[in-house]
């Protein structure tokens, strides 16, 4: 989507600090941290929220999930981190790009 900031990250239109990159996947730097470590993990493809997806989304969202402890542990979260997935105003997104937030304190 054209007007999408998350789009604009994924492509490198709009800076952020990266920290994983794949064909599907990028991985950035919350511009507003919430804690030490606090990554938000999206797909390329844009698709607005959680309540968006289908099964065809099935590996995507798989995908995402499964780096969350890699990309935590590679940023010191050894002891654990908290992951969340707003969805929808009510659910208190603001970015309508689904993304997976992963924070914690080192
Ligand atoms: P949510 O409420 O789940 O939609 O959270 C969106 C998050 O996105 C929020 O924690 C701040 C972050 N964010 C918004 N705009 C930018 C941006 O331009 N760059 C980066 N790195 N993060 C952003």
């Amino acid at each position: 989507m054209s007007d999408c900031i998350f789009c604009k990250i994924a492509k490198g239109e709009i800076p952020a600090k990266k920290a994983y990159e794949d064909d599907d996947v990028v991985v950035f730097h919350d511009i507003n941290p919430k804690a030490d470590v606090h990554l938000l993990l999206i797909p390329k493809l844009h698709v607005e929220s959680l309540a968006q997806c289908d099964i065809r989304h099935q590996q995507m969202l798989g995908k995402l999930l499964l780096l969350a402890p890699v990309l935590a542990a590679e940023h010191g979260l050894a002891q654990g981190f908290k992951t969340a997935i707003n969805t929808g105003v009510g659910g208190g997104q603001e970015v309508f790009h689904l993304h997976v937030h992963v924070y914690g304190n080192r």
